[in-house]
């Protein structure tokens, strides 16, 4: 309870920050994405990462103001990006409290309005774990985002492994393979084959494919070779404030 209060202050005090972490296009090592990552900055403790204070918002109602102020905040920068000539497609992370909310999609539609961000620009990060939830449901509730123009990517893919035949029923555009998987990898030959099983069937899907958590060069060989679209880890860049973001290429290897 008294972290849910100190939070609901940083949320006043804009003491949320977001930071974007690059993604990279593997064919032409340019830069094509954001995805939007949330810190705390706590007067005492310095720099808290969401995983000690997400879920906390999760258990409570607080999750969604939070959601709400990414969201905004990440549409007016990448209106900004844009107005400075760069196409920077920005991902947010949705929780799943919010996802259910009846009024998400009024909402998502209302910022982009306000913001006057361009909707082909925007992607939302659902989780596989939310969408399963209630199958129906997300369906619906995919297809009203899409109806906006949003693109939608289906998070930490593959440790659900029911889910693969319900992947064709999703309005979705594109997959994040799990971290654990890119992890998996050792070296630019295949010793772990759920990684391109998991990258053909999204091929036949026609769905854009993206490693998350790639950290060594060997897990980048791999990848490309296995025909992965989209490459984020640490290897590219940890998650910086806006100010610090690459909106360039970095050289083929
Ligand atoms: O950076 P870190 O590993 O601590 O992130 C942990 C989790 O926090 C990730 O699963 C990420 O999706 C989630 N997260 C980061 N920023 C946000 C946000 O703005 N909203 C929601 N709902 N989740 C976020
Ligand atoms: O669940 P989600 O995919 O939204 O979480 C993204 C999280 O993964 C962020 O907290 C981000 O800091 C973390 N992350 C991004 N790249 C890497 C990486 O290369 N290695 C590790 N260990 N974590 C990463
Ligand atoms: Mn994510
Ligand atoms: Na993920």
């Amino acid at each position: 309870l008294i972290v849910e209060t100190m939070l609901r202050n940083a949320l006043n005090n804009h003491d949320l920050e977001i930071y974007y972490q690059p993604k990279i296009q593997a064919k032409s090592m340019q830069v094509i994405g954001a995805e939007a990552l949330c810190r705390w900055r706590h007067p005492e403790y310095g720099e808290i990462p969401p995983h000690h204070f997400i879920p906390v918002a999760e258990a409570s109602d607080l999750i969604l103001p939070i959601d709400a102020y990414v969201l905004r905040s990440v549409c007016e920068q990448g209106a900004r990006w844009l107005a400075d000539g760069y196409r920077v497609r920005m991902s947010v992370n949705v929780s799943s409290r919010q996802f259910m909310q009846p009024d998400f999609p009024d909402l998502v539609r209302r910022i982009l309005r306000e913001t006057k961000m361009d909707p082909n620009l925007l992607e939302l990060e659902i989780t596989e774990r939310t969408a399963m939830q209630d199958v129906d449901n997300a369906v619906h509730v995919l297809t009203e985002l899409r109806n906006l123009g949003v693109r939608i990517a289906i998070d930490d893919f593959g440790i659900g492994y029911s889910s693969l035949s319900y992947l064709m029923r999703f309005p979705v555009q594109t997959i994040k393979i799990d971290r654990s998987f890119t992890a998996g990898i050792q070296s630019a030959v295949n010793q772990n084959p759920i990684i391109g099983a998991i990258i053909s069937l999204a091929k036949s899907l026609n769905l854009n494919v993206v490693a998350e958590g790639v950290e060594t060069v060997q897990q980048f060989d791999f990848l490309r070779d296995n025909k992965c679209d989209e490459i984020q880890g640490y290897l590219f860049g940890k998650p910086v404030p806006p100010t610090s973001f690459r909106l360039t290429s970095f050289e083929a290897s």
